[in-house]
């Protein structure tokens, strides 16, 4: 049995706390206390040392979810917990103010872990006609060279729009997977 691991981060509130609990099929960890400083404006609670969930795959593989804390000032988690990752996903809140810069910071501090592993992306609270739109942020991806990278739209409260979120990221190591699959559901008929 194989187990994998895979990383979710970005900034204050774009879900990854949520999307990580939404589809553990364990009881998640959590290391949430009450914000302090400008975040509480936001939310109540952020994390501040680490998410862990895990999602069992139906072939029996495990894929261990961490997120990482969205503040900067608690960055100096970020690198251990890349440690053995296979692959980030990056949740981006379309409501904050510029969403699309801080796709680029996220995307600058975790350069050498994607570069080694995968990428995928979720934006979270998009709505029509505020804010960018999914294209804006395909069109600045294309600027960084970066235009083969899943994205979606995400609600991190919905477990199915995670579920693919993942499965994208998982697709992109692995593109013989839905291979696999078909030929699984083709050997069942
Ligand atoms: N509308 C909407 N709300 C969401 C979504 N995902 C999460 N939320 C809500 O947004 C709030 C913040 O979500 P968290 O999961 O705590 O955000 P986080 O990314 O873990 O934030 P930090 O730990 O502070 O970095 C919670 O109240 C969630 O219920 C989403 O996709 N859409
Ligand atoms: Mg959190």
């Amino acid at each position: 049995m194989s187990t994998h691991k895979i990383v979710f981060a970005g900034p204050v509130g774009a879900g990854k706390t949520t999307s990580i609990a939404s589809i553990s099929d364990i009881e998640p960890f959590t290391t949430e206390e009450f914000a302090t400083d400008e975040v509480k404006d936001m939310k109540d609670k952020t994390t501040v040392a680490m998410d862990y969930g895990v999602m069992e795959l139906g072939n029996g593989e495990h894929i261990h979810l961490y997120g990482v804390p969205g503040q900067i000032r608690f960055d100096f988690m970020w690198e251990i917990i890349v440690e053995g990752g296979i692959g980030l996903i990056l949740l981006l809140n379309n409501e904050s103010d510029q969403p699309l810069d801080e796709m680029d910071v996220y995307l600058d501090s975790f350069k050498s872990f994607i570069d080694r592993t995968a990428l995928a992306i979720g934006v979270t609270r998009l709505q029509p006609g505020k804010g960018p739109g999914l294209e804006d942020y395909v069109a600045r991806l294309a600027q960084r060279g970066m235009s083969t990278a899943p994205i979606f739209e995400v609600d991190g409260r919905k477990p199915e729009d995670v579920v693919t979120l993942v499965q994208s990221l998982l697709y992109t190591l692995d593109p013989g997977l839905q291979t696999q699959e078909e030929m699984a559901g083709a050997a069942a008929v």
